[in-house]
């Protein structure tokens, strides 16, 4: 049977446009969504939109809009976005669809049942803008003598009846999970973060409100709407079909890899698995985490207004660029500074000069020296082979890499290969072998075809549409692209089209 892979990005509050924070985090798992395609697995990648809580209504009503219809209309934006950046998303949920109410009141019912949801009365610090309860102790003072949660939002005093989550039961349970799945918090980082968290000892945790109705009834009780987390969570269980065992999707549960930014890991890798475990079902495998893109220091984010939108960028410098740089510049549990000059920097050293200039000097030479087809493989020097091996030697470098979402250090290994073979093709300097033996010239050319066609194969997820256009350039066809194909040579022979760069250096408009 095809192994599956099922992944998810977290579903986006549809209180403002899309920035490129929620790219990244989408694109990241678009890359290992592609990834395991090519490794032959059977990918589940979903992604959407949340689109309950006081948050979003709030936000409705400032943009002067029924609820429904401000939602509908953002939900679109990021679809749109989603689809601009090249995610390849297999399905697209929404939080208010009649399916996931569903699966939300299902999901209710059986932790019910179980005796973990019992009825009380919150009297707490609420932030709105991160849709998080906090206690006391987590708070600060800001200049203003406020009281803030530790992100800095603002917090209200709130008290109202409501039904709570008997989370102070599940410490034990939690705790044995995170030692016997060791990879399930990653990175090491945040791993500890939540252990001390937990291990601080949990509190119930209030899971209904009452004081508005944007979002999904408790089951049988009038007035009370879920927390829109207990919500949110559910939607990677409602997009695999829960809650009918019999469904299509149900085979790809439990998901391999939750892939969310710093800011929501206690969500994910504390009350989910605990809301899952008590209702009988399989938490995840692995919640993945990343850090934040910084903009003039300060996180990026729809409440501080200070966004860059990723189809713009994608518009100034191309959407491949923007993708390699964003999974290439900064390792993915930490921070980054996005600034232009980074860009262009990585865009120009590494696309244009490294790869885009390797792989143009090599197909140029064989358009013109070896009548526009691929040549034949020569007897192997001792160069050819230590630049051969380290190639062939990248799918199971990559896909450890891979595996722990370490992309910068995927595309590092990548590009060992790649300063490699320009160093390979330098020495070598088969313009020169053309006038003395061009049996050799054409061998060393080889040698450099099928290094670039192992570089690009494994690059396709990350640049997707200017690695295809490469790999059409090495004569590669689109089902021989995958990581198992790389162990079939290509044919001699085989007639290549004209060579056209694919890395353009940028410049800056006058
Ligand atoms: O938290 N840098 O939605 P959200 C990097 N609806 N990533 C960033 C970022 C930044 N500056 N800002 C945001 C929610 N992100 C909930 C999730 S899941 C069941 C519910 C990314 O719209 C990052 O992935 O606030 C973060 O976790 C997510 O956007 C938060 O998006």
């Amino acid at each position: 049977m095809t192994k599956r892979f099922y992944v998810t990005t977290p579903i986006y509050y549809v209180n403002g446009a899309p920035h490129i924070g929620h790219a990244y985090t989408s694109i990241a798992a678009d890359v290992l969504a592609r990834f395991k395609r090519l490794d032959g697995y059977d990918v589940f990648f979903l992604t959407g939109t949340d689109e309950h809580g006081q948050k979003v209504e709030a936000a409705a009503r400032t943009a002067g809009l029924e609820t429904q219809t401000y939602t509908d209309k953002i939900s679109q934006d990021f679809r749109d976005m989603s689809d601009a950046m090249g995610v390849s998303y297999d399905q697209w949920i929404r939080t208010t669809e009649q399916r996931h109410k569903e699966s939300c009141q299902a999901l209710w019912k059986r932790i019910e049942a179980t005796g973990d949801i019992y009825l009380g009365h919150y009297e707490g610090w609420y932030s709105v803008r991160d849709e998080a309860f906090y206690d006391e102790g987590e708070l600060t003072t800001n200049a203003a003598g406020a009281k803030i949660a530790p992100t800095g939002a603002p917090v209200e005093w709130v008290k109202e009846p409501s039904y709570f989550f008997r989370l102070s039961a599940w410490q034990d349970r939690l705790l044995k999970l995170y030692e016997e799945n060791p990879d399930f918090i990653a990175p090491s980082s945040r791993k500890s973060e939540v252990l001390s968290f937990v291990k601080g000892g949990l509190h119930d945790l209030s899971v209904s409100r009452t004081t508005f109705n944007w979002g999904i009834p408790v089951p049988d009780a009038p007035g009370h709407v879920m927390y829109v987390w207990l919500d949110a969570l559910t939607n990677y269980i409602t997009a695999a079909g829960f809650p009918d065992p019999a469904a299509e999707k149900w085979s790809y549960w439990p998901a391999d890899a939750h892939f969310v930014g710093k800011d929501i890991i206690r969500f994910h890798a504390v009350y989910w698995p605990a809301f899952l475990m008590s209702a009988g079902i399989e938490p995840p495998k692995r919640i993945s985490s990343h850090g934040w893109w910084v903009v003039d220091g300060e996180k990026m984010s729809k409440s501080l207004g200070n966004v860059v939108e990723p189809r713009a960028l994608a518009k100034t410098f191309g959407l491949d660029q923007i993708r390699y740089f964003l999974l290439r510049e900064k390792p993915f549990g930490a921070d980054g500074s996005l600034n232009h000059q980074a860009i262009i920097s990585r865009m120009n050293v590494e696309l244009a000069n490294d790869l885009g200039n390797l792989a143009q000097r090599s197909l140029s030479l064989i358009a013109r020296n070896c009548e526009g087809k691929l040549p034949g493989k020569g007897p192997a020097t001792a160069e050819d082979t230590a630049l051969l091996d380290a190639a062939y030697a990248l799918p199971d470098l990559v896909r450890a890499a891979m595996d722990r979402q370490t992309f910068h250090e995927a595309l590092e290994d990548i590009w060992k290969v790649i300063r490699s073979a320009n160093a390979y093709i330098d020495h070598q300097a088969p313009w020169a072998l053309r006038k003395t033996d061009t049996v050799r010239m054409a061998a060393v050319l080889r040698v450099l075809a099928d290094t670039i066609r192992a570089v690009a194969t494994l690059l396709q997820p990350f640049m997707p549409d200017s690695i295809g256009r490469m790999l059409d350039q090495l004569g590669v066809a689109p089902d021989q692209r995958t990581f198992a194909a790389l162990a079939v040579p290509l044919e001699d022979g085989t007639p290549l089209p004209a060579p056209q760069g694919v890395f353009p250096r940028y410049v800056e408009p006058a």
